[in-house]
């Protein structure tokens, strides 16, 4: 077993211990109740899972076991030459809770390496589908064609206790992370680059290796590849993506069907599409002002068009947070150091400016500040990668260090099947009517 695996045991053991003693003493503390409201209006506000990965402040944002992002960018290993974090050692973190060395973190991205081939069947699958599908629908679907490896799949099929799920769980995680960077990068050069594919480089980290299969070797770029898979890998439990992928594993569906479920839901605009509709917005607003850097009277001007039309302004808003999104300010950092003349980066900054207060004067939207959405097109728009249809994907990447590390821990603490009571408005009713 290696190391890796084995500090996460300890680690989960520890804290398996500290749950029981917590749930023996505690058990009945109630933590807050829950209205009629709540329970229509999406569950806001209403605390119901346990995910030991990272936990979301509206006002503050995001912290990986206590860190934020500007603490991950200091205190994460990083490439020889580079400033960014390596989600290598986000991951290490998310996993076990200590912060890497630079050992530890070439010893999963040397495990990833070694893990990364692809069996021939998925990219069949992939190859069936016509060029013209969305990049989501053949990642979801390369990744259901994936669970043929499932090792989960396979003991769970052949009998094992449930003391051991976690140990083929943590092997189909390292398995199906290692993987992802080849298919996306499959389905990437075969829908926008006629199908000519690039080689994985074994000697570079995870996210070089990725823009290298991509057709993007520029430093800068693998710099924003490393950034990119950090600060969209988890956003704690509640989000459809990490909620989906942590529903369906309650179900001891192994980590791929888990993953894929995840990805269905990261794939709706509301959610991880968002990059893609951002961009979208943005090249529509300049289309129709015929400008590559409209004023921020016309920015303004679209974004009370796209209120009036009952759309929404993509990459504005969220559930939880309150506040810009530190996801987005780490971005604008990177854009500062590396492109700030980019035009389309410009207009997102402009747009940073003219948006939260007339999102604010509707009365209605609760977080008028953007999210990690509104920045990272421009980005990729910068270096090139175009085509905005396939940027939820490079999401889905990052996604998976943080919902199957969590799912890791899932069945490390022997969490159950997961079943909340649902009700009708007819039971509400005689609810009410009780008094
Ligand atoms: N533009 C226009 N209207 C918005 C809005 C926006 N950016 N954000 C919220 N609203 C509207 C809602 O549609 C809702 O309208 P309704 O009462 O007529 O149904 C009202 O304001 C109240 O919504 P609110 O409580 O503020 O927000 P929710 O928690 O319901 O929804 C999301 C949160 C993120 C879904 C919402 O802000 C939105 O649609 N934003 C645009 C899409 C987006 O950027 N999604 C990415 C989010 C995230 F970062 C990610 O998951 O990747």
């Amino acid at each position: 077993m290696g190391y890796v695996k084995d500090l996460f045991k300890e680690k989960a053991d520890a804290q398996n211990k500290e749950i029981k003693s917590i749930l023996e003493q505690h058990g009945n503390m109630k933590i807050e109740d829950v209205t009629l409201a709540q329970v229509y209006q999406g569950m806001r506000g209403i605390t119901g899972l346990v995910t030991e990965t990272s936990l979301l402040d509206s006002n503050e944002g995001i912290r990986f076991r206590g860190y934020s992002i500007p603490e991950l960018r200091e205190k994460l290993p990083k490439a020889e030459g580079g400033n960014e974090p390596l989600p290598e050692g986000l991951f290490y973190l998310m996993l076990t809770g200590e912060v890497p060395s630079g050992e530890n973190v070439e010893h999963i991205s040397s495990t990833w390496a070694r893990r990364s081939h692809v069996p021939n069947h998925v990219f069949d699958v992939i190859e069936a589908f016509p060029v013209s599908t969305h990049p989501m629908t053949q990642f979801t679907a390369a990744v259901l064609a994936l669970q043929t490896e499932s090792k989960f799949a396979k003991a769970y099929n052949e009998g094992i206790s449930k003391k051991e799920y976690w140990s083929y769980v943590y092997e189909d995680t390292m398995s199906l992370i290692a993987r992802l960077p080849r298919i996306a990068a499959y389905i990437y050069r075969r829908k926008y680059k006629g199908g000519e594919h690039i080689h994985p480089d074994g000697m570079l980290d995870w996210s070089a290796n990725f823009a290298h299969m991509l057709g993007y070797d520029d430093e800068s770029f693998k710099e924003l590849m490393r950034l990119y898979m950090v600060i969209h890998a988890d956003h704690e439990g509640g989000n459809v993506s990490a909620h989906a992928t942590h529903l369906v594993g309650s179900a001891l569906s192994d980590p791929y069907l888990s993953f894929a479920a995840g990805m269905t839901g990261l794939a709706g605009p509301l959610h991880g599409l968002a990059n893609q509709e951002v961009i979208r917005w943005i090249e529509d607003m300049c289309k129709e002002l015929n400008s590559d850097a409209p004023t921020k009277a016309q920015i303004a001007d679209y974004i009370q068009k796209t209120l009036v039309a009952g759309k929404v302004v993509p990459g504005y808003g969220h559930a939880v947070l309150r506040k810009t999104d530190p996801r987005f300010t780490a971005q604008m950092e990177f854009a500062k150091t590396h492109c700030p003349n980019d035009p389309t980066v410009q207009t997102v900054w402009n747009v940073y400016e003219v948006a939260p207060p007339i999102l604010e004067s509707t009365g209605k939207i609760k977080n008028p500040w953007p999210n990690v959405d509104a920045h990272s097109g421009a980005l990729l728009k910068h270096y090139g990668l175009i085509e905005e249809e396939f940027y939820t994907v490079l999401f889905g990447v990052s996604r998976a260090l943080g919902v199957l590390s969590s799912l890791c821990w899932d069945r490390a603490l022997g969490f159950p099947l997961e079943r909340p009571k649902s009700i009708t408005t007819e039971w509400v009713k005689k609810f009410i009517a009780k008094g």
